[in-house]
């Protein structure tokens, strides 16, 4: 209630989901259907993992910039939007409509969210969750001063309202123009002829996924042609031209069924949680490390927590998060053993060294 309410002259619309290769053939053979054609070109560009963000410019400058919101009515954000490099207070080139509306995406890249979060830690202020999180909040401060310092970055991937002027034919010529005119727009973006050669874009991006500087959680692929959009129309929310093919979630909620220890080659003793078995970063996991004791008492993870289990690209799931406050009553902390739990040496631990070990060396 801290910001002034917007109405979006034109709704900004949301995206049905497609988790398959056989959901991308289904939208390809409705559309085509619809047509009246047997193939169709895609435009296919990463979905980046932020918070969605309308720009209003007249005459080149920028007016209004306002958060999504329901799609319908969101937040008042200009003076914030304003601090950002990536938003241009003027449209560059001198070739643009009267009214332009620009949406794309907040995103905060990776690396740039660890070392933000490192200096929150470091002052003592609470961290954020993600990426994600971190943007949302960045963009709702009442105090733009605090927004400018956050490494936020706006990524443009549509328009919205254009009057007095015209823009080109298709989207991915749409997306050439913003960048002409002054935004940042997705490297990765492809055009492509027909469902398979979408999917393979999905395939090539998933693979990047890690590489990529920022979170991304799909890919999203659009009929290409504004003709063949506007054809198309939308139904209730969301335009029947394009859908979010989405990848497996890389962070999941489970339950701590229980902690085991065990001995590694060089004596350490590493706590392994086995969790109740759960579908994260495309596999089925049902163990994840807990790294050591200092990790232990850092998460305050109880057995029995519901916890939240990462899994990105190829490494080891970890446990990223206890949800104590879903506790419904006491649960047993995990007690780390005294005594090995293979040949019963009573463990120590160096005074400088996070691990505990058996030292028995036979
Ligand atoms: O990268 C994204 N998150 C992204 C979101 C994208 N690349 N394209 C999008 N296109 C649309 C339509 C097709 C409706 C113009 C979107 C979104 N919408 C969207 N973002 C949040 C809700 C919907």
């Amino acid at each position: 209630d801290q910001f002034t309410s917007v109405r979006h002259k034109l709704p900004m619309l949301s995206l049905d989901n497609a988790f398959g290769g056989e959901d991308i053939e289904a939208f390809q053979e409705r559309n085509a259907n619809k047509l009246g054609l047997s193939i169709l070109t895609f435009c296919c560009e990463p979905k980046l993992d932020g918070v969605a963000m309308s720009l209003l410019y007249e005459d080149g400058v920028l007016v209004r910039a306002a958060t999504r919101g329901d799609g319908t009515m969101g937040e008042d954000i200009t003076h914030n939007a304003r601090t950002m490099a990536t938003v241009p207070l003027r449209l560059q080139g001198g070739d643009y409509p009267a009214t332009l509306e620009v949406r794309g995406e907040v995103v905060i890249p990776r690396n740039a969210f660890k070392r933000m979060n490192d200096k929150q830690a470091g002052l003592g202020e609470s961290v954020f969750q993600n990426p994600r999180n971190a943007a949302a909040g960045s963009l709702r401060q009442l105090d733009p001063r605090i927004t400018a310092t956050r490494p936020l970055v706006f990524m443009a991937y549509s328009v919205g309202l254009v009057e007095g002027g015209s823009l080109p034919g298709s989207h991915s010529e749409t997306l050439s123009y913003l960048s002409h005119i002054g935004f940042k727009t997705s490297k990765l973006t492809e055009v492509v002829e027909g469902w398979q050669a979408a999917e393979a874009v999905v395939d090539r991006i998933l693979k990047k996924r890690e590489q990529i500087e920022v979170d991304i959680d799909g890919v999203v692929i659009k009929v290409n042609d504004f003709e063949q959009q506007s054809l198309l129309g939308f139904v209730a929310r969301a335009p029947r031209w394009a859908i979010a093919r989405k990848f497996p979630a890389e962070e999941e909620v489970t339950t701590l069924l229980g902690v085991d220890f065990q001995v590694g080659r060089t004596g350490a003793i590493t706590p392994v949680a086995r969790l109740q078995p759960v579908f994260v970063g495309g596999v089925t996991v049902s163990n994840a490390t807990l790294h050591n004791a200092d990790e232990i008492t850092r998460l305050d993870v109880r057995i029995g927590d519901q916890v939240i289990v990462r899994r990105a690209g190829d490494v080891i799931p970890q446990i990223v998060k206890a949800l104590g406050d879903r506790r419904a009553s006491e649960l047993p902390g995990v007690a780390f053993p005294d005594i090995c739990p293979d040949c019963s040496a009573t463990l120590t631990r160096d005074l400088d060294e996070a691990a505990i070990r058996c030292d028995n060396s036979l």
